[in-house]
C-alpha cells in the first residue's frame, strides 16, 4: 500500500512543472522569432489520488507496477489552432534531447468510438531529485482548440452519467465530434490566409509577446 501519496507524487509534480515551462518556452520562442506558433496554450496536472485509485481498480493495475503501467499520472495538454500544427508539435517533441518518446497513440487518424480525437505521446522524462535521477512517465495530449472543446464537454457529461449516456446524448456527442472536426478541416483549408492575417495583426498592433 502506498501510504504517503504526497511523497509518491513529488517527482510527478516536478515533471509537470518543468514540462509546462519547457513547452510554454517553445511557444515563446516562436513568438519571439515572429513565426507562426503551432502551440496555442499548454496545461498540465498531476492525476488526483482518487482518480489514480479508481483507474488502478478498473485496469487491475498492481501497486508495485503503478509507475510503469499508469502512463498519465503526469499529464500535459498542448492546444493548437490547426490539425497540421499537431503534427509539427509531435515532430518537435521527437527532436528534443531532454525526453524520450516511448509510445504514441494517434486518435486523430484512429478516432475513438466516442468521437474523441487527440494525439497522445507517452514520454520518459528524467527529473533530478535529492535521491538522484528518476525517470517519470508522462502523457502529452496534443489537440486542436476544437477537439479540446469537445473533449472538455464530453468529459463533464461522462462524469455526470458515469459513461452510461442516454442514447440521445450519445448520438448528439458523436455528431458534435464530427462537427468539431469539420470546423478543423474548414480552418485548415484557409490556414495560410488566417496565418497571414494573424501575423499582420500581431505586428501591426505591436502586440507584446505574452505567456
Ligand atoms: P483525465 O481526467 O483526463 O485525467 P483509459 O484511461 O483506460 O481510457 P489509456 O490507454 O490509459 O486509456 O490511455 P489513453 O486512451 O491514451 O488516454 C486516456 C486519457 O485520454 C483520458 O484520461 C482522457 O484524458 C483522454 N481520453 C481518452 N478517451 C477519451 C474520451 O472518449 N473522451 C474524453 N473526453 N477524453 C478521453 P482519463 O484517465 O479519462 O482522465
Amino acid at each position: 500500500m502506498i501510504e504517503d501519496w504526497d511523497t509518491f507524487l513529488i517527482p510527478y509534480k516536478q515533471a509537470v512543472d518543468e514540462l509546462k515551462i519547457k513547452l510554454r518556452g517553445m511557444r515563446k520562442q516562436f513568438q519571439q522569432e515572429n513565426t507562426h506558433t503551432p502551440i496555442e496554450f499548454v496545461t498540465g496536472r498531476v492525476k488526483p489520488v482518487d482518480s489514480i485509485i479508481e483507474k488502478m481498480q478498473r485496469r487491475q493495475i498492481n501497486e508495485k507496477l503503478l509507475e510503469a503501467d499508469m502512463q498519465d499520472i503526469a499529464g500535459l495538454r498542448i492546444m493548437c489552432q490547426f490539425v497540421e500544427d499537431i503534427y509539427q508539435v509531435v515532430d518537435l517533441i521527437h527532436q528534443r534531447a531532454d525526453l524520450e518518446v516511448v509510445e504514441e497513440r494517434d486518435y486523430i487518424t484512429n478516432v475513438k468510438p466516442s468521437g474523441y480525437r487527440s494525439y497522445h505521446i507517452v514520454i520518459a522524462y528524467p527529473v533530478q531529485t535529492v535521491h538522484g535521477e528518476k525517470k517519470i512517465l508522462a502523457e502529452i495530449q496534443v489537440r486542436t482548440l476544437s477537439m479540446n472543446f469537445w473533449a472538455t464537454i464530453e468529459h463533464s457529461l461522462n462524469y455526470k452519467y458515469q459513461g452510461a449516456f442516454p442514447e440521445e446524448i450519445n448520438e448528439r456527442l458523436k455528431r458534435a465530434a464530427e462537427a468539431a472536426f469539420m470546423l478543423d478541416q474548414e480552418m485548415s483549408a484557409i490556414r495560410e490566409e488566417i496565418q497571414e492575417a494573424q501575423q499582420l495583426f500581431s505586428y501591426g498592433k505591436g502586440q507584446q509577446v505574452v505567456d
